[in-house]
């Protein structure tokens, strides 16, 4: 009962403004709680792709882009491999050079490590609470090391896939799918050998595709290519792929679901012991589900 009404009081101060309580309520949503946050209409962006490719670095650009034109800008960047929060942000922060920028920006790290079965039943509720704070442009950064990563991208409305020059990594991202759900395409380190390459490789990748994402050399270091690309996905409309990240975030939700299911580990025992079929193991996943 205090713990609710403790909840109200940090919620209400968030909403007025409080970063403080911003971030002990991203903190409660993590870790579970149920917050009643108020629904209100968002921007979201996602940014996804190999690792290392600079999706740190170019949201750096655009927190630097919007935020000079006074538009808030909060950035949760999703972190398969940190252990806790405060490292991934840390190392985030430097390569987003106006992290610190006072009221205007707003980065707060989530390591998927502590969430075995995912982030897709925080994350929207964490887009809420944003929104509903005052945040006017929301990026989601997710590493693409696997495909329930890429899929946090799917929580977005509009999604921006980034490679490098590394012709390896785009395969990566094929593979998984992540292509057809990206509204734009960066290949970024345009001062780098072989990233022209990569984006001619990029597009004819896509030359049966009826609609292809924009393709933009960029480089997050120089800025070259950077304005033209925040045009383009300003101008991305949401509806265009809904369907496929409704899909997703479905595919998400159940993949949570299941993974935190609390009868998971005895039905994969007696799976594994020969005791139960694999059609009867899904059987008793959906009996026994609360
Ligand atoms: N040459 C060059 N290096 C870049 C550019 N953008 C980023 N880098 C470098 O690439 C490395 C990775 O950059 P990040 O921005 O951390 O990349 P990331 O995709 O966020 O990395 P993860 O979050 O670890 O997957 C850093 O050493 C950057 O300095 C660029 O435009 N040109
Ligand atoms: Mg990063």
């Amino acid at each position: 009962m205090a713990m609710g009404v403790k909840k109200e009081e940090i919620l209400l101060s968030a909403l007025e403004g409080s970063r403080r309580d911003l971030s002990r309520l991203l903190s409660l949503i993590e870790s579970g709680e149920d917050i009643n946050v108020p629904i209100q209409d968002s921007w979201t962006l996602g940014v996804t792709g190999p690792p290392g490719v600079g999706k740190s670095s170019l949201i750096g650009n655009f927190v630097n882009y919007w935020s000079s034109r006074g538009e808030k800008v909060a950035v949760l960047a999703v972190d398969p491999s940190s252990p806790n929060s405060g490292g991934a942000l840390l190392g985030d922060r430097m390569r987003m050079p106006l992290a610190d920028s006072g009221d205007l920006v707003f980065v707060r790290s989530l390591a998927t490590r502590n969430h075995p079965g995912g982030l897709s039943t925080y994350i929207s509720t964490m887009i809420d609470c944003l929104a509903a704070c005052g945040w006017d442009r929301i990026v989601i950064e997710t590493v693409g090391s696997g495909q329930s990563d890429y899929r946090i991208a799917a929580f977005a409305d509009r999604i921006l896939l980034v490679d490098g020059p590394d012709r390896g990594d785009i395969i990566q991202a094929e593979k998984a799918g992540i292509i057809e759900l990206a509204d734009i395409i960066a290949v970024n380190k345009s001062d780098m050998k072989g990233s022209q390459q990569a984006a001619e490789t990029i597009q004819s990748s896509l030359s049966m595709d009826e609609n292809p994402p924009p393709i933009h050399l960029v480089c997050s270091h120089d800025g070259s290519g950077i304005e033209a690309m925040i045009e383009d996905i300003e101008k991305c409309l949401p509806g265009q792929k809904s369907g496929l990240r409704a899909r997703e975030r479905l595919i998400s939700a159940w993949d949570f679901r299941l993974l935190s299911h609390p009868e998971l580990n005895r039905i994969i025992h007696l799976l594994e012991t020969g005791n139960i079929t694999l059609q009867e193991a899904v059987e008793s996943l959906n009996q026994s589900e609360g």
